[in-house]
């Protein structure tokens, strides 16, 4: 069987999200398909930063050091994000003190995996979803001020000068949130901010986004001169805010699945000058988040792989072009 990152080897890097089980449970098929990996929870702050000035790297070492056994390459993810990041991370501090703390974190953990990591998503998700406010309330917006992405994204520049840097965010096809997106990054761009591309999560199901909203999306940001990343893909088999259950997928629900992975690849191909790296949420459905979210121990099969590691008619379609 033909492997997704040979067929794709002109066009985009091809990445699957993991984490320290997924490492042994689906080593070959990350092995076999994936040419770049992302860890699921491992290089979050709250996963690193365990302590004050205590620091474990145990995971991300893992996932690392399989990443060099097998040449693969790692999106870093993520350094400043409204979640998972611990408490005492901004307990005390004034703006100076923050800005001190995150770039000696950034220096800490960048210098770290500076072999592996091509790219970090820098910020994720400060862009607020409700229509009326433009940037999320967060403890970041608090002590740094409005212009806090200027600030990170500067000091993440001085200290990884070679990576790309990137703002990472989801429903980044709601028309309302994805011009805040843009000119949020437009007037960064304006005043010179180091900010190299933009991720699109991309957590979509068979109800949508469909590809001509991708699209959209897609010309908007690469209007801006900028690469575009799809970070988080997977595609849902429950519309969104449902909590029904099914036993087992049928063959027309796979089938609508695959027509939306069908449907997007073909656009993330026609957007390869732009699109350096795909990745999914991921790697097969014996174990994706969406199985606790947004309804705890429910099922769902969101990737291109089932249960038992084999393609689904989703993989077929994405590689017969
Ligand atoms: O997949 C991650 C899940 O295991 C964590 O519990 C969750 C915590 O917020 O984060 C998930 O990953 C998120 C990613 O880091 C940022 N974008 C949304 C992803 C799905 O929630």
């Amino acid at each position: 069987m033909i492997s997704l990152k040979e067929k794709y080897k002109d066009y985009f890097k091809v990445g699957a999200a993991v984490n320290t089980r997924t490492i042994k449970s689906n080593s070959n098929l990350i092995i076999k398909h994936f040419n770049s990996i992302t860890c699921e929870n491992e290089m979050k702050v709250s996963s690193i930063a365990v302590g004050k000035d205590q620091y474990d790297f145990t995971a991300a070492d893992e996932i690392v050091a399989f990443a060099i056994k097998n040449d693969l390459l790692v999106r870093g993810h993520t350094f400043v994000w409204h979640n998972q990041t611990p408490d005492w991370f901004f307990e005390g501090m004034d703006r100076k003190q923050l800005l001190e703390r995150i770039k000696s974190y950034i220096t800490l953990v960048g210098n770290r995996y500076r072999e592996q990591v091509f790219c970090w998503d820098v910020v994720n998700e400060a862009i607020e979803d409700k229509a009326d406010t433009v940037l999320r309330r967060s403890k970041w917006v608090d002590i740094l001020g409005e212009r806090f992405m200027d600030d990170i994204f500067r000091i993440a520049k001085e200290i990884l000068p070679e990576k790309k840097l990137f703002y990472n965010d989801y429903n980044e096809t709601n028309p309302a949130k994805r011009v805040k997106i843009y000119n949020t990054i437009k007037a960064m761009k304006d005043r010179g901010v180091p900010v190299d591309g933009i991720g699109m999560q991309c957590h979509s199901s068979i109800y949508g986004p469909y590809a001509d909203e991708l699209k959209e999306t897609i010309e908007l940001y690469a209007s801006l001169g900028i690469q575009i990343h799809i970070t988080e893909l997977d595609v849902s088999l429950f519309e969104f805010g449902d909590h029904s259950r099914i036993e087992k997928p049928d063959a027309k629900l796979l089938d609508k699945q695959a027509k939306i992975y069908e449907d997007y690849f073909k656009i993330f191909r026609e957007y390869k000058e732009i699109i350096e790296c795909v990745t999914l949420w991921g790697v097969a459905d014996d174990y994706t988040w969406l199985d606790n979210f947004p309804a705890r121990n429910r099922k769902n099969w969101p990737l291109l792989f089932d249960e038992e590691n084999n393609p689904k008619e989703a993989f077929y379609r994405i590689i017969n072009f």
